[in-house]
């Protein structure tokens, strides 16, 4: 530690103060920062801070205080259905679940929150239930990856805050490292995951029977995300530094080393996924989001708790790789490891959020403020990050299960530039969370970030890591029990000392090895950032790299913001032709397909089939264009027919004592009242007789002018809105009859009409899976009256809602613009899920398909696809739209001499190895496309 003690940050600076700089940064800077602000955003009093604090805590109880009460032990609280989710006995998520232990994830996960907020007395009291409750011992298979996170940090950082809160002499005098041993003996549980030739761990372990064993279940995976073995040393490195047990960081080191081994070499990026075998990269498509975002976080973060340099080294290697290829101001973009000027994506994840307070710590805050500014002008339209989306800022995946990424960068950013506005934007956070996500029993994840409707989850991380950061970011430092700065903050934000770093040290000196003096390390910045620099007498400074972006969403142009790669502007040459740009009826479109081998067939049927033979490409240049020309046309293609489904709908209950806070998600009919056009339907509910609804109802007195509750089944869709709408229905919601069906586990759809005219359905009808409907019929039965609002969006929480007692339902029905209610009745066959799902796959003709025909693809989009005027724009970050060419060719000329990779891809290769390269550009591509976060 010594020898980076006399390298870093300035060698006077005394080696413990050097810790603490590195560590926190974003302190340091602080520190200057706010001696330096003047001017920009209004400060922020102190009262309105604290008031801000104080409703963090207020949050957080409610959270905590609705797990403590209706979800322990169980790991997780379900806020919808207000009990625990117990693993097994849920329809299973997938692997979303491989976080669940069945050891009280959440009360583990929220220990050293309770410190920081200042509940040291509900802290004492969390740790006996974990000494006396959690069995580590379980038959479960977990994720080895979100257990250390999770579980072993969680553990760790409520240790290390219980040590520090017993030397101060007021509570946890009864503490003898209870938490450590069980620590202890988690570590050891996860140690077998390791028993691989590469070193790096088995993505999953069971607790009580480890691997490969047949009563184990788990260890026939061969592949692991990078990430998932590249996030260990804080935890494990802790661990060994705590107890001496030096195992567990040596077991870290050695996955890290491999890692590093196996980076690619004249890109210096990684994949997604390797073979914990053989090394080998799976998913060869690179990013800082979801499959790698923490391995580049524990590089830096390792360097500063365990002061060893070749964490630094490797890290500044990868950032400025990042920094060359991924990084597109104010985007992040994914791209392939072995053509890293090839975009592998045009879209983002919303994990990738963490990236900016990652870059605050390393002392790079111009892209820090730029990325974070695009991520809040995302928000400020959804109120939520979607999980994924697209470079022109639209929707790609519309859940939000409440991430704490971007509140932690908006805490890093306000503590390096002391800037109010980043407490403006904690202030939006809050009042979103507030608003949109608090249910009765806690908060609620968003199931569709454009519905407000909710999935029945709330996540540990939420009260691990998103109270933490927002309530620090109002804290003043006489609000918080002890000093943040003597702990680094680990991707689960578990606190972990910096003292560590001299404390039994003898893993880091063995391990020391000649490869990074080899390195050329005069690139890399060895200094903490110095707010005097980066702000220099400017107070102004962050607020003017914000500037050009404000408008950065909302005037994106419908193309987004794609790189070409420089190969593509080679003199005289025009761009690449892209697929959002094609034309089939166009011959200079059809001239370029030909000389990039790509074929164009017309089916009977009427559509148009495009095919590339590389072979038949005028040179290797062209044929990788014509091969991003197909990567894009799928990916077009596939968003097109996402895009022709109609989006789902929302369900609010409205009434006490919901009063809209519950929102569930639904499916839309291709019949009846289409609510993106009209105004939504309010209403009471009633279930109906029969309850299929397959004949005339025998209740009309019960479901005049209210919404017909109707079970799925027996008969088509229509036919039962038929029949409630004869009945008076003013609206219809269809119950799924498959018990224990959710929308969190099977995929919405549409319902189908019945093949006939269906003009005459005049009501809105929607669709909830059971477990959504059930939350209603419950309601039903506690509280009798129950109403709803049927819409395409959730109407905002507002107190209008809580106010409006009850309105009649005569109103209710003239709030239906309206609407004439016909009757007629027709009979129809029998239907079923998988007839109106095939329903809606006909209405789609022109449904991609993709195969390999002697090293091409192939793939039939619908001719009328582009549009050759529309479509051949950018965006400035001004906002404003510019000719892609111009933009292009000016990027050229300018990139040109600069860059040193220019004469990447002018290269002249051997077309075998071009192919080679091709087969897997696709198969990459391919299981990027069948990726899901
Ligand atoms: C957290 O569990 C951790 O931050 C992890 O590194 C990735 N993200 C989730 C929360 O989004």
């Amino acid at each position: 530690m010594s020898e980076a003690g006399g390298r870093g940050c300035g060698s006077p600076v005394p080696q413990r103060a050097r810790w603490s700089l590195v560590a926190a940064t974003a302190a340091f800077c602080l520190v200057s920062a706010t001696s330096v602000w003047t001017a920009g955003a209004e400060p922020m009093s102190r009262e309105e801070k604290q008031k801000l604090g104080n409703q963090v805590l207020e949050m957080f109880d409610h959270a905590y205080g609705n797990y403590m009460e209706h979800a322990y032990p169980a790991d997780e609280l379900m806020p919808l259905t207000c009990r625990g989710r117990v693993r097994g006995q849920e329809p299973s998520r997938g692997d979303v679940d491989d976080a669940l232990g069945k050891f009280s994830l959440t009360l583990i996960d929220s220990l050293d929150t309770l410190v920081v907020l200042n509940k040291t007395k509900e802290f004492e009291d969390a740790v006996r239930k974990v000494l006396r409750d959690v069995n580590l011992d379980n038959d479960v298979v977990v994720s080895v990856f979100e257990t250390n996170i999770r579980v072993l940090g969680g553990l760790l950082g409520g240790h290390s805050l219980a040590i520090m809160l017993k030397e101060k002499g007021e509570y946890m005098q009864w503490y003898n490292d209870e938490l450590l041993q069980v620590a202890k003996q988690l570590g050891y549980k996860l140690l077998p995951a390791f028993n691989t030739t590469s070193g790096l761990p088995y993505p999953r372990i069971n607790l009580k029977f480890g691997i490969r064993k047949p009563e184990a279940r788990t260890g026939t995976e061969t592949d692991t995300c990078t990430a998932c073995a590249g996030t260990l040393i804080l935890e494990f490195a802790a661990l060994s530094r705590f107890t001496g047990a030096t195992i567990f960081e040596e077991y870290a080191r050695k996955a890290l080393d491999f890692l590093w081994e196996k980076r690619q070499r004249s890109s210096n990026l990684v994949g997604v996924t390797i073979n914990i075998h053989t090394g080998d990269w799976v998913r060869k498509d690179s990013g800082v989001g979801a499959g790698i975002d923490s391995y580049y976080e524990y590089l830096l973060k390792a360097y500063v708790l365990l002061g060893d340099d070749s964490f630094l080294e490797r890290f500044n290697t990868h950032y400025d790789a990042i920094m060359r290829y991924i990084s597109q101001p104010p985007l992040l973009l994914d791209v392939h490891i072995h053509k890293p000027m090839l975009n592998a994506r045009t879209w983002m994840d919303a994990l990738l959020a963490f990236f900016p307070g990652l870059q605050v710590l390393k002392g790079d805050i111009r892209p820090a403020i730029e990325t974070h500014e695009m991520l809040y002008q995302v928000i400020k339209k959804h109120n939520f990050l979607p999980e994924a989306f697209t470079t022109d800022f639209r929707v790609h995946w519309a859940q939000h299960p409440l991430r704490p990424e971007f509140a932690e960068s908006t805490y890093f950013l306000y503590k390096a530039t002391g800037d109010p506005y980043y407490l403006e934007v904690g202030k939006t956070l809050i009042e979103n969370l507030n608003k949109y996500a608090r249910v009765p029993c806690g908060f609620a994840a968003m199931k569709d970030v454009r519905t407000g409707s909710h999935e029945d989850r709330m996540d540990s991380f939420f009260l691990a890591e998103m109270f933490k950061y927002l309530y620090l970011l109002f804290a003043d430092k006489e609000d918080i029990i002890f000093d943040i700065e003597d702990y680094i903050f680990t991707t689960e934000a578990h606190l972990l000392p910096l003292w560590l770093s001299t404390t039994n040290q003898s893993i880091s000196k063995k391990n020391t090895t000649s490869e990074y003096t080899e390195l050329d390390d005069s690139n890399f910045d060895w200094t903490c950032p110095n707010t005097q620099i980066l702000f220099p007498n400017d107070p102004l400074y962050a607020q003017s790299i914000r500037e050009p972006l404000k408008n950065v969403v909302d005037k994106s142009c419908p193309r987004g913001i794609i790189r070409v790669r420089e190969e593509s502007f080679r003199s005289g040459a025009k761009p690449p032709l892209r697929a959002r740009d094609f034309m089939a009826t166009n011959p200079e479109h059809l001239e370029i397909l030909k000389k990039m081998g790509v074929s164009l067939i017309h089916l009977k049927d009427g559509r148009v089939q495009l095919v590339q033979h590389a072979i038949q490409a005028a040179s290797s240049i062209d044929a990788e264009d014509g091969l991003r020309f197909m990567q894009e046309m799928i990916e077009l293609s596939s968003q097109q027919q996402k895009e022709q489904q109609l989006p789902p709908r929302a369900v609010q209950i409205v009434s006490h004592p919901f009063f809209g806070r519950v929102v569930l998600t639904a499916g839309p009919a291709q019949f009846g009242l289409d609510l993106s056009k009209h105004k939504e339907t309010r209403g009471f509910v009633a279930s109906s007789k029969p309850y299929n609804g397959c004949s005339e109802l025998t209740n009309p007195e019960a479901v005049m002018g209210k919404i017909a509750l109707i079970q799925r089944g027996q008969c088509m869709f229509a036919e039962k809105a038929r029949n409630i709408q004869n009945a008076g229905a003013i609206g219809g919601i269809v119950i799924d009859d498959n018990e224990g069906s959710s929308s969190d586990t099977a995929p919405l759809f549409q319902m189908a009409g019945d093949g006939k005219d269906t003009d005459d359905i005049k009501i809105p009808m929607l669709f909830l899976f059971s477990k959504e409907g059930s939350i209603i019929l419950d309601a039903i039965r506690e509280y009798e009256e129950v109403e709803v609002l049927l819409s395409d969006k959730a109407k905002d929480r507002d107190p209008e809602m809580e106010n409006e007692e009850q309105p009649s339902s005569e109103n209710d029905s003239q709030n239906q613009s309206g609407e004439q209610i016909s009757s007629s009745s027709q009979e129809v066959d029998l239907v079923d899920q998988e007839s109106s799902e095939e329903n809606s796959l006909n209405s789609h003709p022109e449904l991609l398909s993709l195969a390999d025909v002697d090293n091409a693809a192939s793939i039939s989009p619908s001719e009328q696809t582009s549009n050759p005027t529309e479509n051949h724009e950018t965006t400035n970050l001004n906002g404003e739209c510019t000719d892609l060419d111009n933009q292009l060719q000016e990027q050229s000329e300018t990139e040109e001499d600069s860059n040193p990779n220019v004469s990447w891809g002018k290269k002249v290769q051997p077309i075998d190895s071009i192919l080679a390269d091709w087969n897997e550009d696709i198969e990459a591509f391919e299981m990027m496309e069948k990726d899901e976060l």
